[in-house]
Protein backbone atom coordinates (compact mmCIF):
# COMPACT_ATOMS: atom_id res chain seq x y z
CA UNK A 1 0.00 0.00 0.00
CA UNK A 2 0.97 3.61 -0.89
CA UNK A 3 1.73 6.48 1.59
CA UNK A 4 -1.48 8.00 -0.18
CA UNK A 5 -3.49 5.35 0.23
CA UNK A 6 -2.11 4.82 4.18
CA UNK A 7 -3.14 8.00 5.21
CA UNK A 8 -6.42 8.11 3.32
CA UNK A 9 -7.13 5.10 5.70
CA UNK A 10 -6.79 6.63 8.19
CA UNK A 11 -9.26 8.57 8.22
CA UNK A 12 -12.41 8.15 10.61
CA UNK A 13 -10.77 7.40 13.73
CA UNK A 14 -8.40 4.68 12.00
CA UNK A 15 -5.02 5.80 12.77
CA UNK A 16 -2.96 2.78 13.71
CA UNK A 17 -2.65 3.85 17.66
CA UNK A 18 -7.16 3.89 17.24
CA UNK A 19 -7.32 0.55 16.38
CA UNK A 20 -5.13 -0.56 19.06
CA UNK A 21 -6.37 1.77 21.75
CA UNK A 22 -10.11 0.08 20.41
CA UNK A 23 -8.79 -3.63 21.08
CA UNK A 24 -7.78 -2.35 25.09
CA UNK A 25 -9.46 -4.63 27.53
CA UNK A 26 -11.62 -3.19 30.26
CA UNK A 27 -11.68 -4.28 34.20
CA UNK A 28 -15.05 -5.25 35.30
CA UNK A 29 -15.39 -5.14 38.55
CA UNK A 30 -16.75 -8.79 39.95
CA UNK A 31 -20.89 -7.64 40.79
CA UNK A 32 -21.07 -6.78 36.67
CA UNK A 33 -19.77 -10.74 36.30
CA UNK A 34 -22.75 -13.46 36.03
CA UNK A 35 -20.97 -17.33 36.87
CA UNK A 36 -20.30 -17.28 32.86
CA UNK A 37 -17.74 -14.27 33.52
CA UNK A 38 -19.98 -12.59 30.77
CA UNK A 39 -21.55 -8.78 31.81
CA UNK A 40 -24.64 -8.56 33.23
CA UNK A 41 -26.97 -5.70 35.31
CA UNK A 42 -26.07 -6.03 39.19
CA UNK A 43 -28.64 -6.05 41.71
CA UNK A 44 -29.15 -2.94 44.47
CA UNK A 45 -28.63 -3.33 48.19
CA UNK A 46 -29.22 -0.64 50.91
CA UNK A 47 -26.28 0.17 52.65
CA UNK A 48 -26.80 1.74 56.29
CA UNK A 49 -25.30 4.94 54.96
CA UNK A 50 -27.53 8.20 54.16
CA UNK A 51 -26.18 11.07 51.96
CA UNK A 52 -27.75 14.06 53.04
CA UNK A 53 -26.51 18.03 53.09
CA UNK A 54 -27.09 21.15 54.81
CA UNK A 55 -30.99 22.53 54.52
CA UNK A 56 -32.04 18.97 53.85
CA UNK A 57 -35.30 19.80 55.61
CA UNK A 58 -36.06 22.28 52.12
CA UNK A 59 -34.48 19.59 49.71
CA UNK A 60 -36.97 16.73 51.34
CA UNK A 61 -40.32 19.39 50.70
CA UNK A 62 -39.27 20.22 46.90
CA UNK A 63 -38.05 16.76 46.13
CA UNK A 64 -40.81 15.14 48.67
CA UNK A 65 -40.86 12.28 46.04
CA UNK A 66 -37.63 10.81 45.62
CA UNK A 67 -36.69 11.88 48.74
CA UNK A 68 -39.42 9.46 49.86
CA UNK A 69 -38.72 6.42 48.22
CA UNK A 70 -34.90 6.42 48.56
CA UNK A 71 -35.33 7.71 51.81
CA UNK A 72 -31.47 9.30 51.32
CA UNK A 73 -30.29 5.68 51.74
CA UNK A 74 -26.45 5.04 49.19
CA UNK A 75 -27.36 2.00 47.40
CA UNK A 76 -24.56 -1.00 46.57
CA UNK A 77 -23.91 -3.06 44.20
CA UNK A 78 -24.15 -6.77 44.62
CA UNK A 79 -24.40 -9.79 42.47
CA UNK A 80 -27.18 -9.63 40.57
CA UNK A 81 -29.49 -13.00 40.82
CA UNK A 82 -28.59 -15.18 37.83
CA UNK A 83 -31.99 -15.15 36.49
CA UNK A 84 -33.08 -11.50 36.96
CA UNK A 85 -32.88 -10.61 33.14
CA UNK A 86 -35.02 -7.33 32.21
CA UNK A 87 -36.05 -7.04 28.97
CA UNK A 88 -38.11 -5.07 27.18
CA UNK A 89 -36.45 -1.36 28.10
CA UNK A 90 -36.05 1.79 26.29
CA UNK A 91 -33.43 4.00 27.80
CA UNK A 92 -31.87 6.99 26.37
CA UNK A 93 -28.87 8.69 27.31
CA UNK A 94 -27.37 12.13 27.10
CA UNK A 95 -24.53 14.34 27.20
CA UNK A 96 -24.35 17.88 28.85
CA UNK A 97 -22.29 20.45 29.63
CA UNK A 98 -18.05 20.66 28.65
CA UNK A 99 -16.77 17.28 27.00
CA UNK A 100 -14.50 15.19 29.27
CA UNK A 101 -12.50 11.98 28.07
CA UNK A 102 -14.28 8.57 28.90
CA UNK A 103 -17.60 9.32 27.74
CA UNK A 104 -17.85 7.04 25.02
CA UNK A 105 -17.13 4.13 27.15
CA UNK A 106 -20.47 5.12 29.58
CA UNK A 107 -22.32 4.38 26.09
CA UNK A 108 -20.20 1.40 25.95
CA UNK A 109 -21.23 0.22 29.56
CA UNK A 110 -24.65 0.89 29.16
CA UNK A 111 -25.12 -0.89 25.52
CA UNK A 112 -23.09 -4.04 27.42
CA UNK A 113 -25.61 -3.97 30.39
CA UNK A 114 -28.97 -3.63 28.20
CA UNK A 115 -28.10 -6.14 26.32
CA UNK A 116 -29.92 -7.69 23.28
CA UNK A 117 -32.75 -7.32 24.81
CA UNK A 118 -33.23 -3.66 25.78
CA UNK A 119 -32.92 -0.53 23.81
CA UNK A 120 -30.38 2.10 24.34
CA UNK A 121 -31.18 5.68 22.35
CA UNK A 122 -28.73 8.44 22.44
CA UNK A 123 -30.44 11.98 22.42
CA UNK A 124 -28.22 14.36 19.92
CA UNK A 125 -26.78 17.27 21.03
CA UNK A 126 -27.94 17.03 25.07
CA UNK A 127 -30.56 19.20 26.74
CA UNK A 128 -31.81 20.49 23.52
CA UNK A 129 -32.48 17.02 22.18
CA UNK A 130 -34.32 15.99 25.59
CA UNK A 131 -36.61 18.95 24.54
CA UNK A 132 -36.87 18.65 20.66
CA UNK A 133 -37.36 14.82 20.88
CA UNK A 134 -34.01 14.25 18.63
CA UNK A 135 -33.07 10.84 19.72
CA UNK A 136 -31.37 7.65 17.69
CA UNK A 137 -31.09 4.04 18.12
CA UNK A 138 -27.52 3.88 19.12
CA UNK A 139 -26.36 0.06 17.90
CA UNK A 140 -24.10 -2.34 19.19
CA UNK A 141 -21.53 -1.81 16.08
CA UNK A 142 -22.15 2.03 17.07
CA UNK A 143 -20.76 1.49 20.32
CA UNK A 144 -17.62 -0.77 19.44
CA UNK A 145 -16.35 1.51 16.54
CA UNK A 146 -16.43 4.22 19.66
CA UNK A 147 -14.91 2.03 22.10
CA UNK A 148 -12.11 3.69 24.43
CA UNK A 149 -11.79 6.56 21.75
CA UNK A 150 -12.68 9.88 23.24
CA UNK A 151 -14.61 13.14 22.61
CA UNK A 152 -18.55 13.57 22.60
CA UNK A 153 -18.90 13.76 19.01
CA UNK A 154 -21.06 10.78 18.58
CA UNK A 155 -24.18 12.51 20.27
CA UNK A 156 -23.02 16.10 20.66
CA UNK A 157 -23.68 17.82 24.03
CA UNK A 158 -24.76 21.35 25.09
CA UNK A 159 -25.02 23.34 27.76
CA UNK A 160 -28.97 23.85 27.71
CA UNK A 161 -30.57 23.96 31.44
CA UNK A 162 -33.94 22.84 31.86
CA UNK A 163 -35.42 25.23 34.13
CA UNK A 164 -39.86 26.48 32.88
CA UNK A 165 -42.05 24.32 33.61
CA UNK A 166 -42.74 24.80 29.84
CA UNK A 167 -39.45 23.03 29.26
CA UNK A 168 -40.22 20.30 31.71
CA UNK A 169 -43.52 19.51 29.83
CA UNK A 170 -41.03 19.03 26.88
CA UNK A 171 -39.06 16.58 28.77
CA UNK A 172 -42.31 14.40 29.60
CA UNK A 173 -43.57 14.63 25.99
CA UNK A 174 -40.14 13.20 24.54
CA UNK A 175 -40.19 10.94 27.51
CA UNK A 176 -43.42 9.65 26.27
CA UNK A 177 -43.39 9.91 22.63
CA UNK A 178 -40.54 7.53 22.74
CA UNK A 179 -41.61 5.13 25.59
CA UNK A 180 -38.60 5.27 27.63
CA UNK A 181 -38.19 3.26 31.01
CA UNK A 182 -34.88 5.45 31.94
CA UNK A 183 -33.01 8.46 31.44
CA UNK A 184 -29.42 8.60 32.24
CA UNK A 185 -27.84 12.09 32.71
CA UNK A 186 -24.08 12.35 31.60
CA UNK A 187 -23.23 15.73 33.74
CA UNK A 188 -21.57 18.03 35.64
CA UNK A 189 -22.89 19.58 39.07
CA UNK A 190 -25.44 21.50 36.96
CA UNK A 191 -26.46 19.01 34.99
CA UNK A 192 -26.94 16.87 38.17
CA UNK A 193 -29.06 18.94 40.04
CA UNK A 194 -31.86 18.95 36.56
CA UNK A 195 -31.53 15.10 36.40
CA UNK A 196 -32.59 15.11 39.99
CA UNK A 197 -35.27 17.92 39.28
CA UNK A 198 -36.67 15.84 35.99
CA UNK A 199 -36.62 12.95 38.58
CA UNK A 200 -38.52 14.64 41.02
CA UNK A 201 -41.09 15.98 38.59
CA UNK A 202 -41.90 12.52 37.08
CA UNK A 203 -42.36 10.99 40.07
CA UNK A 204 -44.95 13.75 40.61
CA UNK A 205 -46.86 13.30 37.03
CA UNK A 206 -46.84 9.30 37.44
CA UNK A 207 -44.51 8.59 34.73
CA UNK A 208 -42.95 5.73 34.90
CA UNK A 209 -39.16 6.25 34.19
CA UNK A 210 -35.93 6.32 35.76
CA UNK A 211 -33.52 9.17 35.85
CA UNK A 212 -30.41 8.31 36.81
CA UNK A 213 -27.16 10.49 36.60
CA UNK A 214 -23.69 10.05 36.20
CA UNK A 215 -20.63 12.27 37.30
CA UNK A 216 -18.39 13.82 34.72
CA UNK A 217 -16.75 17.38 34.48
CA UNK A 218 -12.61 17.85 33.89
CA UNK A 219 -12.55 19.86 37.31
CA UNK A 220 -12.93 17.34 39.09
CA UNK A 221 -15.33 19.30 41.22
CA UNK A 222 -18.42 17.04 41.52
CA UNK A 223 -17.25 14.46 43.72
CA UNK A 224 -18.56 13.04 47.12
CA UNK A 225 -15.87 11.64 49.86
CA UNK A 226 -15.33 8.50 49.76
CA UNK A 227 -18.65 7.49 48.00
CA UNK A 228 -17.42 9.60 45.29
CA UNK A 229 -13.50 10.62 44.56
CA UNK A 230 -13.43 11.93 41.82
CA UNK A 231 -15.69 12.68 38.39
CA UNK A 232 -14.81 11.20 34.97
CA UNK A 233 -12.36 13.29 32.91
CA UNK A 234 -10.09 14.83 35.31
CA UNK A 235 -7.72 12.27 35.31
CA UNK A 236 -7.15 12.53 31.23
CA UNK A 237 -7.33 16.26 31.67
CA UNK A 238 -5.07 16.63 33.94
CA UNK A 239 -2.97 13.98 32.41
CA UNK A 240 -2.44 16.25 29.13
CA UNK A 241 -2.17 19.29 30.78
CA UNK A 242 0.87 17.98 32.98
CA UNK A 243 2.69 16.58 29.80
CA UNK A 244 2.55 19.82 28.36
CA UNK A 245 3.52 21.20 31.53
CA UNK A 246 6.33 19.00 31.79
CA UNK A 247 7.43 20.02 28.07
CA UNK A 248 7.67 23.31 29.37
CA UNK A 249 9.27 22.90 32.51
CA UNK A 250 11.49 20.97 30.33
CA UNK A 251 12.03 23.82 27.80
CA UNK A 252 12.20 26.75 30.38
CA UNK A 253 15.16 24.69 31.46
CA UNK A 254 16.71 24.34 27.74
CA UNK A 255 16.30 27.58 26.35
CA UNK A 256 16.80 29.52 29.78
CA UNK A 257 15.09 32.68 29.10
CA UNK A 258 11.54 32.58 29.57
CA UNK A 259 8.78 32.06 32.44
CA UNK A 260 6.16 30.50 31.04
CA UNK A 261 2.78 31.40 32.51
CA UNK A 262 0.19 28.80 31.80
CA UNK A 263 -3.59 29.14 33.15
CA UNK A 264 -5.38 25.92 33.38
CA UNK A 265 -8.83 24.79 32.86
CA UNK A 266 -10.77 23.85 35.77
CA UNK A 267 -13.51 26.84 36.12
CA UNK A 268 -13.94 27.25 39.93
CA UNK A 269 -11.72 24.68 41.64
CA UNK A 270 -8.02 24.35 41.26
CA UNK A 271 -7.93 20.37 41.49
CA UNK A 272 -6.19 20.66 38.30
CA UNK A 273 -3.89 22.74 38.78
CA UNK A 274 -3.05 20.86 42.45
CA UNK A 275 -2.57 17.69 40.39
CA UNK A 276 -0.84 18.94 37.76
CA UNK A 277 2.11 20.93 40.13
CA UNK A 278 1.86 17.48 41.88
CA UNK A 279 2.96 15.53 38.72
CA UNK A 280 5.25 18.25 37.35
CA UNK A 281 6.76 20.31 39.94
CA UNK A 282 6.62 23.84 38.24
CA UNK A 283 8.42 26.85 40.16
CA UNK A 284 4.98 28.35 41.34
CA UNK A 285 1.32 27.22 41.19
CA UNK A 286 -1.44 29.32 42.48
CA UNK A 287 -4.33 27.71 44.44
CA UNK A 288 -7.32 29.72 44.47
CA UNK A 289 -8.86 28.40 47.26
CA UNK A 290 -5.90 29.47 49.42
CA UNK A 291 -5.90 32.93 48.01
CA UNK A 292 -9.81 33.25 49.42
CA UNK A 293 -8.78 31.79 52.70
CA UNK A 294 -5.43 34.34 52.83
CA UNK A 295 -7.08 37.32 51.76
CA UNK A 296 -5.03 37.73 49.36
CA UNK A 297 -4.93 41.19 47.05
CA UNK A 298 -4.28 40.71 43.40
CA UNK A 299 -0.85 42.76 44.32
CA UNK A 300 0.29 39.86 47.26
CA UNK A 301 0.07 37.36 44.76
CA UNK A 302 1.95 39.38 42.67
CA UNK A 303 4.69 40.07 45.70
CA UNK A 304 4.60 36.76 45.92
CA UNK A 305 5.25 35.49 42.40
CA UNK A 306 8.17 38.02 42.20
CA UNK A 307 9.47 37.36 45.61
CA UNK A 308 10.26 33.60 44.05
CA UNK A 309 11.52 34.94 40.93
CA UNK A 310 14.13 37.27 42.52
CA UNK A 311 15.12 34.29 44.86
CA UNK A 312 15.68 32.23 41.70
CA UNK A 313 17.61 34.58 40.08
CA UNK A 314 19.84 34.99 43.01
CA UNK A 315 20.48 31.77 42.70
CA UNK A 316 21.38 31.93 38.65
CA UNK A 317 17.94 30.56 37.44
CA UNK A 318 15.67 33.49 35.18
CA UNK A 319 13.47 30.90 34.20
CA UNK A 320 10.72 28.34 34.98
CA UNK A 321 6.95 27.87 34.90
CA UNK A 322 4.07 29.51 36.84
CA UNK A 323 0.39 27.53 36.88
CA UNK A 324 -2.70 29.54 37.30
CA UNK A 325 -6.14 27.68 37.66
CA UNK A 326 -8.68 29.17 35.45
CA UNK A 327 -11.21 30.59 38.40
CA UNK A 328 -8.45 32.49 40.47
CA UNK A 329 -9.96 36.19 39.65
CA UNK A 330 -13.19 34.73 41.56
CA UNK A 331 -10.79 33.57 44.46
CA UNK A 332 -9.43 37.18 45.25
CA UNK A 333 -11.92 38.93 47.37
CA UNK A 334 -11.66 42.06 46.02
CA UNK A 335 -11.52 41.18 42.76
CA UNK A 336 -14.57 39.46 43.49
CA UNK A 337 -16.01 42.85 44.94
CA UNK A 338 -15.40 44.33 41.61
CA UNK A 339 -16.37 41.91 39.39
CA UNK A 340 -19.94 41.84 41.60
CA UNK A 341 -20.18 45.99 41.75
CA UNK A 342 -19.50 46.16 37.70
CA UNK A 343 -22.48 43.41 37.70
CA UNK A 344 -25.01 45.55 39.61
CA UNK A 345 -24.05 48.49 37.92
CA UNK A 346 -24.23 47.29 34.39
CA UNK A 347 -27.47 45.63 35.19
CA UNK A 348 -28.79 49.10 36.88
CA UNK A 349 -27.41 51.23 34.30
CA UNK A 350 -27.53 48.99 30.95
CA UNK A 351 -29.21 51.54 28.21
CA UNK A 352 -27.14 54.42 29.29
CA UNK A 353 -24.17 52.48 29.38
CA UNK A 354 -24.73 50.76 25.83
CA UNK A 355 -25.49 54.23 24.50
CA UNK A 356 -22.18 55.68 25.19
CA UNK A 357 -19.70 55.47 22.20
CA UNK A 358 -16.51 54.62 23.51
CA UNK A 359 -14.43 52.68 26.22
CA UNK A 360 -13.68 55.36 27.57
CA UNK A 361 -17.19 57.05 28.00
CA UNK A 362 -18.15 53.75 29.27
CA UNK A 363 -15.09 54.00 32.04
CA UNK A 364 -15.84 57.49 33.62
CA UNK A 365 -19.82 56.87 33.52
CA UNK A 366 -18.85 53.48 35.95
CA UNK A 367 -16.14 54.36 37.98
CA UNK A 368 -18.00 56.77 40.17
CA UNK A 369 -20.46 54.16 40.81
CA UNK A 370 -18.01 52.14 42.10
CA UNK A 371 -16.76 52.38 45.82
CA UNK A 372 -13.87 53.62 46.15
CA UNK A 373 -11.44 50.40 46.60
CA UNK A 374 -13.05 48.68 43.09
CA UNK A 375 -12.46 52.23 41.76
CA UNK A 376 -8.62 52.35 42.42
CA UNK A 377 -9.04 47.99 41.47
CA UNK A 378 -10.36 48.40 38.55
CA UNK A 379 -8.03 51.82 36.95
CA UNK A 380 -4.61 49.46 38.12
CA UNK A 381 -5.79 46.56 35.22
CA UNK A 382 -4.40 46.93 32.06
CA UNK A 383 -6.74 48.09 28.97
CA UNK A 384 -7.69 44.93 27.77
CA UNK A 385 -8.69 44.02 31.14
CA UNK A 386 -10.99 46.65 31.53
CA UNK A 387 -12.72 46.31 28.02
CA UNK A 388 -13.01 42.46 29.01
CA UNK A 389 -14.32 43.60 32.46
CA UNK A 390 -16.74 45.62 30.65
CA UNK A 391 -17.61 44.88 27.51
CA UNK A 392 -17.83 40.78 27.69
CA UNK A 393 -21.19 40.28 28.86
CA UNK A 394 -22.37 36.61 29.38
CA UNK A 395 -26.42 35.97 28.27
CA UNK A 396 -27.13 37.02 31.70
CA UNK A 397 -25.65 40.44 31.47
CA UNK A 398 -22.75 39.46 33.95
CA UNK A 399 -19.10 39.60 33.03
CA UNK A 400 -17.69 36.67 31.71
CA UNK A 401 -15.06 35.58 34.41
CA UNK A 402 -13.89 32.62 32.64
CA UNK A 403 -12.79 34.03 30.02
CA UNK A 404 -10.61 36.70 31.54
CA UNK A 405 -6.86 36.53 30.55
CA UNK A 406 -5.81 35.98 34.14
CA UNK A 407 -2.32 34.59 32.75
CA UNK A 408 -1.73 37.75 31.08
CA UNK A 409 -2.86 40.46 33.66
CA UNK A 410 0.06 38.66 35.80
CA UNK A 411 2.61 38.66 33.31
CA UNK A 412 1.73 42.30 33.08
CA UNK A 413 1.49 42.87 36.33
CA UNK A 414 4.76 41.68 37.60
CA UNK A 415 6.55 42.85 34.62
CA UNK A 416 5.51 46.25 35.94
CA UNK A 417 6.84 45.47 39.04
CA UNK A 418 9.99 43.65 38.30
CA UNK A 419 10.24 47.22 36.25
CA UNK A 420 9.50 49.51 39.16
CA UNK A 421 11.94 47.15 41.75
CA UNK A 422 14.99 47.70 38.84
CA UNK A 423 14.38 52.00 39.35
CA UNK A 424 13.87 51.90 43.10
CA UNK A 425 15.41 48.69 44.41
CA UNK A 426 15.30 50.51 47.98
CA UNK A 427 12.01 49.83 48.19
CA UNK A 428 11.85 46.64 47.63
CA UNK A 429 15.36 45.32 49.27
CA UNK A 430 16.75 45.86 52.72
CA UNK A 431 15.74 44.57 56.19
CA UNK A 432 12.10 43.41 56.37
CA UNK A 433 11.68 43.64 52.60
CA UNK A 434 13.80 40.95 50.37
CA UNK A 435 16.68 40.15 51.24
CA UNK A 436 19.85 40.75 49.30
CA UNK A 437 23.61 42.44 48.92
CA UNK A 438 24.22 45.06 46.28
CA UNK A 439 26.06 42.56 44.41
CA UNK A 440 22.70 40.66 43.87
CA UNK A 441 20.85 44.50 43.68
CA UNK A 442 23.11 45.10 40.96
CA UNK A 443 22.99 41.94 39.38
CA UNK A 444 18.74 42.14 39.61
CA UNK A 445 19.48 45.70 37.65
CA UNK A 446 20.84 43.52 35.06
CA UNK A 447 17.90 40.87 34.60
CA UNK A 448 15.40 40.57 31.69
CA UNK A 449 12.20 39.27 32.52
CA UNK A 450 11.00 36.82 29.41
CA UNK A 451 7.88 35.39 29.38
CA UNK A 452 5.35 33.56 27.72
CA UNK A 453 1.55 32.79 27.96
CA UNK A 454 -0.45 29.73 27.82
CA UNK A 455 -4.11 28.57 28.77
CA UNK A 456 -4.25 24.93 28.33
CA UNK A 457 -7.84 23.85 28.62
CA UNK A 458 -9.99 22.02 25.41
CA UNK A 459 -6.76 19.89 24.51
CA UNK A 460 -7.74 18.05 27.32
CA UNK A 461 -11.32 17.54 27.39
CA UNK A 462 -12.14 15.40 24.53
CA UNK A 463 -8.59 12.89 23.88
CA UNK A 464 -8.95 9.43 23.79
CA UNK A 465 -9.16 8.57 27.77
CA UNK A 466 -6.78 7.16 30.51
CA UNK A 467 -6.48 3.58 30.92
CA UNK A 468 -8.36 4.89 34.27
CA UNK A 469 -11.09 6.90 33.03
CA UNK A 470 -11.68 4.26 29.93
CA UNK A 471 -12.26 1.62 32.79
CA UNK A 472 -14.22 4.02 35.42
CA UNK A 473 -16.65 5.37 32.28
CA UNK A 474 -17.20 1.55 31.31
CA UNK A 475 -18.46 1.25 35.13
CA UNK A 476 -20.54 4.08 35.60
CA UNK A 477 -22.25 2.86 32.32
CA UNK A 478 -22.79 -0.59 33.84
CA UNK A 479 -23.38 1.11 37.20
CA UNK A 480 -26.02 3.61 35.19
CA UNK A 481 -27.63 0.78 33.33
CA UNK A 482 -28.26 -1.43 36.01
CA UNK A 483 -30.11 1.14 38.69
CA UNK A 484 -31.98 1.83 35.65
CA UNK A 485 -32.99 -2.13 35.17
CA UNK A 486 -33.70 -1.95 38.98
CA UNK A 487 -36.55 0.68 38.73
CA UNK A 488 -34.49 3.34 40.56
CA UNK A 489 -34.89 6.62 40.03
CA UNK A 490 -32.81 10.05 41.07
CA UNK A 491 -29.59 8.57 42.13
CA UNK A 492 -26.20 8.93 40.51
CA UNK A 493 -23.99 6.33 39.48
CA UNK A 494 -20.99 6.15 41.53
CA UNK A 495 -17.52 3.87 41.35
CA UNK A 496 -15.07 3.89 44.37
CA UNK A 497 -12.44 2.06 46.10
CA UNK A 498 -10.42 2.24 42.85
CA UNK A 499 -7.71 0.37 44.48
CA UNK A 500 -9.38 -2.25 46.36
CA UNK A 501 -11.29 -4.07 43.15
CA UNK A 502 -14.11 -0.94 43.09
CA UNK A 503 -17.42 -0.29 44.69
CA UNK A 504 -20.10 0.41 42.89
CA UNK A 505 -22.60 3.03 44.57
CA UNK A 506 -26.22 4.36 44.02
CA UNK A 507 -26.09 7.71 45.06
CA UNK A 508 -29.29 9.66 45.95
CA UNK A 509 -29.05 13.14 43.71
CA UNK A 510 -31.35 14.67 46.54
CA UNK A 511 -28.58 14.20 49.43
CA UNK A 512 -26.04 15.84 46.92
CA UNK A 513 -28.00 18.96 46.77
CA UNK A 514 -28.35 22.33 48.37
CA UNK A 515 -30.06 25.58 48.44
CA UNK A 516 -28.92 28.92 48.17
CA UNK A 517 -30.54 32.30 48.11
CA UNK A 518 -29.48 33.82 44.65
CA UNK A 519 -30.12 36.98 44.27
CA UNK A 520 -33.32 36.88 46.57
CA UNK A 521 -34.65 33.15 45.00
CA UNK A 522 -34.22 30.25 46.23
CA UNK A 523 -31.82 27.83 43.81
CA UNK A 524 -30.71 24.21 44.14
CA UNK A 525 -27.34 23.57 43.44
CA UNK A 526 -24.87 20.76 43.94
CA UNK A 527 -21.85 22.05 46.02
CA UNK A 528 -18.85 22.29 44.20
CA UNK A 529 -15.96 19.83 45.91
CA UNK A 530 -12.87 22.25 46.16
CA UNK A 531 -9.87 22.03 46.90
CA UNK A 532 -9.82 21.55 50.70
CA UNK A 533 -6.74 23.34 52.57
CA UNK A 534 -6.66 20.56 55.11
CA UNK A 535 -6.45 17.60 52.56
CA UNK A 536 -3.15 16.01 52.46
CA UNK A 537 -2.76 16.33 48.72
CA UNK A 538 -2.85 20.36 49.41
CA UNK A 539 -0.51 19.37 52.68
CA UNK A 540 1.89 17.59 50.54
CA UNK A 541 2.36 20.71 47.76
CA UNK A 542 2.30 23.12 50.64
CA UNK A 543 5.28 20.78 51.89
CA UNK A 544 7.13 21.16 48.56
CA UNK A 545 6.39 24.03 47.18
CA UNK A 546 9.57 26.38 48.40
CA UNK A 547 12.13 23.71 47.64
CA UNK A 548 10.34 23.21 43.96
CA UNK A 549 10.38 27.27 43.61
CA UNK A 550 13.82 27.20 44.98
CA UNK A 551 15.84 25.23 42.55
CA UNK A 552 14.98 23.26 38.99
CA UNK A 553 13.08 20.05 40.58
CA UNK A 554 10.43 19.94 37.98
CA UNK A 555 9.41 16.26 36.56
CA UNK A 556 8.32 16.16 32.67
CA UNK A 557 5.86 12.77 33.17
CA UNK A 558 5.60 12.58 29.57
CA UNK A 559 2.12 11.73 26.69
CA UNK A 560 -0.45 8.92 28.42
CA UNK A 561 0.83 5.88 28.29
CA UNK A 562 -2.14 2.72 27.31
CA UNK A 563 0.41 0.45 27.61
CA UNK A 564 3.86 0.33 29.94
CA UNK A 565 4.39 1.23 33.33
CA UNK A 566 2.15 4.41 33.99
CA UNK A 567 -0.66 3.37 32.29
CA UNK A 568 -2.79 2.10 35.35
CA UNK A 569 -2.34 5.15 37.11
CA UNK A 570 -4.99 7.10 39.41
CA UNK A 571 -4.60 11.15 39.54
CA UNK A 572 -2.72 11.45 42.95
CA UNK A 573 -4.80 13.74 44.56
CA UNK A 574 -7.48 11.00 44.71
CA UNK A 575 -4.57 8.34 45.69
CA UNK A 576 -3.82 11.26 48.84
CA UNK A 577 -7.36 12.16 50.08
CA UNK A 578 -8.22 8.57 49.71
CA UNK A 579 -5.49 7.40 51.74
CA UNK A 580 -4.78 4.62 48.89
CA UNK A 581 -0.79 3.00 49.35
CA UNK A 582 -0.01 4.25 45.83
CA UNK A 583 -1.26 5.69 42.86
CA UNK A 584 0.33 3.43 40.29
CA UNK A 585 -1.80 0.83 39.93
CA UNK A 586 -5.78 0.61 40.02
CA UNK A 587 -7.71 -2.37 40.84
CA UNK A 588 -11.27 -2.23 38.75
CA UNK A 589 -11.66 -5.93 38.49
CA UNK A 590 -11.11 -9.15 36.23
CA UNK A 591 -9.78 -7.13 32.47
CA UNK A 592 -11.80 -7.87 29.87
CA UNK A 593 -12.19 -8.06 26.34
CA UNK A 594 -14.85 -6.30 25.68
CA UNK A 595 -17.79 -7.25 22.45
CA UNK A 596 -20.45 -5.73 22.19
CA UNK A 597 -23.08 -8.33 20.59
P1 LIG B 1 -18.34 20.98 32.61
O1 LIG B 1 -18.34 21.29 34.08
O2 LIG B 1 -19.62 21.20 31.96
O3 LIG B 1 -17.81 19.59 32.37
O4 LIG B 1 -17.32 21.97 31.88
C1 LIG B 1 -16.03 22.12 32.30
C2 LIG B 1 -15.25 23.12 31.50
O5 LIG B 1 -14.33 22.44 30.69
C3 LIG B 1 -14.57 24.14 32.43
O6 LIG B 1 -13.36 23.67 32.90
C4 LIG B 1 -14.49 25.38 31.58
O7 LIG B 1 -14.51 26.55 32.35
C5 LIG B 1 -15.71 25.30 30.75
O8 LIG B 1 -16.04 23.94 30.65
C6 LIG B 1 -15.57 25.89 29.37
O9 LIG B 1 -16.78 25.76 28.72
P2 LIG B 1 -17.10 26.08 27.21
O10 LIG B 1 -17.02 24.78 26.48
O11 LIG B 1 -18.50 26.56 27.26
O12 LIG B 1 -16.09 27.06 26.71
Amino acid sequence: MNVASKVSQTAGKHSPLEEEIRKLPIPVTSVFLGKDGKIRPAAFRETDKTLVCKGHDRIAQVFSKTVSKSRSIILEAVAGAESSSVTGKRVAVLFSGGPAAGGHNVLAGLSAVLGRGNTLLGIKKGPKGLLNSDLIEITPQNVQSILNLGGFDFLGTDRTKIKSPQQFEQVKATIVKNKLDGLVVVGGDDSNTNAAMIAEYLEQEGVDCSVVGIPKTIDGDLAAGKHLPISFGFDTASKIFSELVGNLTQDAASAVKYYHVVKLMGRTASKITLEVALQTKPAIALISEEIAEKDMSLESIVDYVVRAIVERRKKGINHGVILVPEGLVEFIPEMRRLISELNRVLAEYESDITDLPSLEHKKEFIIPHLTAASAQLMASLPDEIQEMLILDRDDHGNVKVSQIETEKLLIEKIRYRISEMKRHPDKFFGEGKIPATPQQIEDFKKMSLSTQSHFLGYEGRSSKPTRFDAAFTFLLGLTAGSLVLAGKTGYMAAVTDFDKGGRILGLPLSGLITVETRKGKEEFVIEKSLVDLDSPSFGLFAENRDRWAGEDLFSSPGAIQYWGPTSRQIPIIVALDQDYPDFGTFDLGEEKEIKID
